[in-house]
């Protein structure tokens, strides 16, 4: 059994499969802190965790397929320490709520599959510039991970040259998380973290990095991953026809309480709070939040990473609100949409962005609570 050394997960993480490991945790607990303590924070792997000793590592650095250079941990190490705060979003984040659309395919995420973190490590910039590539000649940065399929091929996905060469992009190859090393599962000893960027292509256990005039070929960047019509089928999908997720859209989602709760009127109010991000480094400018279906909308009060620049919020934000409801009312239906700093708002359903794959999730988020008398 290939998973069979898994490393050890904290319970408190609700599974949603087991080979491969993926896992979210509650919704109430993710928005306690700004920063995702790393054993709440989602685990999506697609194959078997690899076993890395620190001393053993390398990392190859190729230009179409030939190989330049090799770094081991103590190479990459030569490169200015950075540090950045960003959020990782799975690309099937809320798929549960868009599988009541119509079925679709995939792993069935609640509002969990995200998390905020701080990442340390040495700028993927850098490290191409050492290099020496002719930017203009190429298109595409490939990884590679250290996890292999039964047939011996990597994870692997790729993105645009222009954000892996661009310094404010803040790509960086990350050794830690949180300021502790990076976690077995969160792709140690060393991952890509590509800000504002699906989840996907921020490939974990980082074996390669290959400059190239094409993308990744794989599987995940090519055959998955990838938005479509809601009147695509799997009879008439092309995958070759859409293009490879990369920036996510605006997203928000309700946290405390969930949907189906009961909770507690005080003063005529109830609490309400949530996470709002986007992709792209665009900044959440505002969320809105309603409990009578849009006649009135409350706007929440936010928590965000003050310290990000202009086009540079990789962070999410956290926020809160405080509704009034009617004493007499047993159940409330609230609804939050967030606005980023391109003014781009979330649909109101899901019944027009319904895709076979379930991805790009991002209508509002709708709940109902029961209200103690
Ligand atoms: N990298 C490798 N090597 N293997 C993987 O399975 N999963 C990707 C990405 N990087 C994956 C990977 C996906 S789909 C997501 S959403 C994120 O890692 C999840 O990162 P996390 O497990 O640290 O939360
Ligand atoms: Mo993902």
């Amino acid at each position: 059994d290939p998973y069979a050394n898994e490393p050890v997960r904290h319970k408190a993480l609700k599974i949603n499969g087991n080979k491969p490991f993926c896992a979210e945790p509650s919704p109430s607990l993710l928005v306690e802190s700004f920063l995702t303590p790393v054993p709440f924070f989602y685990v999506r792997n697609h194959l078997p965790v690899p076993e890395i000793e620190l001393k053993d590592y390398t990392l190859e650095l190729a230009i179409e397929g030939t190989t330049k250079k090799t770094l081991d941990f103590k190479a990459l190490n030569k490169y200015e320490k950075r540090t950045i705060t960003a959020a990782v979003m799975c690309g099937g984040n809320r798929r549960s709520e868009m599988s009541k659309v119509k079925q679709l395919k995939g792993i069935n995420w609640n509002v969990g599959a995200v998390g905020n973190a701080t990442w340390t490590g040495v700028r993927l910039c850098d490290v191409l510039k050492d290099l020496g590539v002719n930017e203009d000649a190429f298109n595409h940065v490939q990884f590679e991970g250290y996890d292999l399929d039964p047939s011996g091929m990597p994870y692997g996905a790729s993105i645009p040259i222009s954000k892996a060469i661009d310094p404010r992009a803040d790509v960086i190859l990350a050794y830690e998380m949180n300021g502790e090393t990076l976690s077995q599962d969160h792709g140690f000893p060393v991952r890509v973290i590509v800000p504002g960027v699906v989840g996907a292509r921020n490939v974990k256990w980082l074996s390669k990095i290959n400059i190239s005039k094409e993308e990744s070929q794989s599987q995940w960047q090519q055959g998955d991953y990838k938005g479509f019509s809601p009147s695509t089928t799997w009879n008439n999908v092309d995958f070759n026809k859409s293009p490879a997720i990369q920036e996510m859209p605006v997203v928000s989602a309700i946290c405390d309480p969930q949907d189906t709760d009961t909770i507690e009127i005080k003063n005529g109010k109830i609490q309400v709070k949530g996470y709002a991000w986007s992709g792209g480094g665009r900044k959440i400018i505002r969320v809105d939040v309603t409990n009578d279906k849009g006649k009135t909308w409350h706007t929440a009060d936010l928590t965000e990473d003050l310290q990000a620049n202009e086009g540079r919020h990789w962070s999410w934000s956290l926020w809160n609100v405080e509704l009034p409801v009617d004493k007499k009312s047993r159940e409330v239906e609230i609804w939050a949409k967030a606005v980023d700093s391109s003014y781009n708002v979330q649909p109101e359903s899901f019944n027009n962005i319904y895709n076979i794959r379930g991805l790009l999730c991002n209508a509002y988020h709708k709940i109902k609570v029961q209200l103690k008398q």
